[in-house]
């Protein structure tokens, strides 16, 4: 895969990215109030600069998902949201793991009522509390939490090399943050039972065929593929982008009667924004549209 700096090359230029490594940081750092954060990288990147860009980084324990990681990304994806100038976020690893799943060193001494009094890996799912498109980018293993994690994301690109599972059965447990519920709605019961109850890894391109994967990427040309979607998506009307993502999700959360409606209200809904206007009259008269986020 691709480095994050050496994609930061190509779609900064040459110089900017000379600086970065002049400074040996790897990432720039757009946010002067960024927290300083040990277990993610964040940047900015795509020719508007109006991609998030987060790397997993605990690369000597495959991006193993420790309580701090987690803290830090729910962070990271909340300051994103709220920023008016990113249009889509990016969750990747690096080409040996998206993540290996939460951190069994962490929680092997766990006990029950820990778990429930503390509230185990609590802020696991804020990342779904996101409005904006959140897409993964995974290289190498996602396994238990790291398989959970991509499908909390809105959209899951694979590098050829990638494998999922959930394995936790080979420990003792059960999938806790999806793998139970996200899975069989991406790929049917008969096939999320086999992977859960087996804990067998299944490749990207046999992921792709279940649809749990939308594509599949040579490794090296992951990162940039899944930048270039976050910036088509970036063309769009953010607020008209954030109502299709909630219309979506609704499929997950209700009957078709009542999604259909969900559906009905917020096409309605389409009709009181100024980028609804702009985007049709722009097809009328024959120019690209100029949206507001209106
Ligand atoms: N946790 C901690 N450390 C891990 C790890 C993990 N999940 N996976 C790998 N590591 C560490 C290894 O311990 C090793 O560290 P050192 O021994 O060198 O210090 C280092 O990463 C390299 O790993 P290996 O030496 O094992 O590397 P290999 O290439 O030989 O094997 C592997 C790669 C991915 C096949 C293997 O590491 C593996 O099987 N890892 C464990 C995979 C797994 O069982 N994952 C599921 C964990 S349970 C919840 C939210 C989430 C969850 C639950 C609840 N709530 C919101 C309530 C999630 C649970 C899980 O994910």
């Amino acid at each position: 895969m691709a480095s994050i700096g050496a994609v930061t090359r190509v779609l900064l230029g040459k110089n900017v990215a000379n600086k970065v490594a002049a400074a040996n940081t790897g990432f720039i750092k757009f946010y002067s109030t960024a927290p300083a954060y040990e277990n993610i990288k964040i940047d900015v990147v795509g020719a508007k600069k109006n991609v998030a860009l987060i790397q997993l980084n605990r690369p000597k324990a495959l991006n193993a998902l420790c309580g701090p990681l987690f803290v830090e990304l729910g962070q990271a994806v909340r300051d994103f949201d709220a920023d008016d100038k990113v249009a889509a976020i990016v969750i990747t690893g690096n080409e040996k793991a998206f993540a290996a799943g939460a951190d069994i060193k962490e929680m092997q001494n766990n006990t029950y009522s820990e778990n429930q009094k503390k509230g185990f890996l609590k802020d696991w799912e804020d990342i779904s509390n996101c409005g904006k498109p959140i897409i993964a980018a995974v290289n190498g293993f996602a396994l238990g939490g790291g398989c959970e994690l991509a499908m909390l994301c809105d959209i899951i690109y694979a590098g050829e090399k990638a494998k999922f599972g959930q394995p936790e059965i080979n420990i003792g447990t059960i999938p806790g943050a999806g793998g139970t519920q996200r899975l069989p709605r991406y790929v049917g019961k008969s096939k999320a039972m086999e992977i859960v109850l087996t804990g067998n890894f299944i490749d990207a391109a046999e992921a792709e065929r279940m649809g749990l994967v939308s594509r599949v990427f040579p490794v090296d040309k992951l990162l940039e593929e899944t930048i270039k979607l976050a910036e088509k998506i970036g063309t769009h009307s953010p607020l008209i982008v954030k109502m299709a993502k909630a219309a979506v999700n609704q499929a997950y959360e209700t009957t078709l009667k009542s999604g259909l409606l969900f559906e009905k209200s917020y096409f309605y809904g389409t009709f009181a924004t100024a980028d609804r206007k702009e985007g049709m009259s722009a097809f009328v008269e024959k120019r690209p549209p100029n949206f507001k986020n209106e």
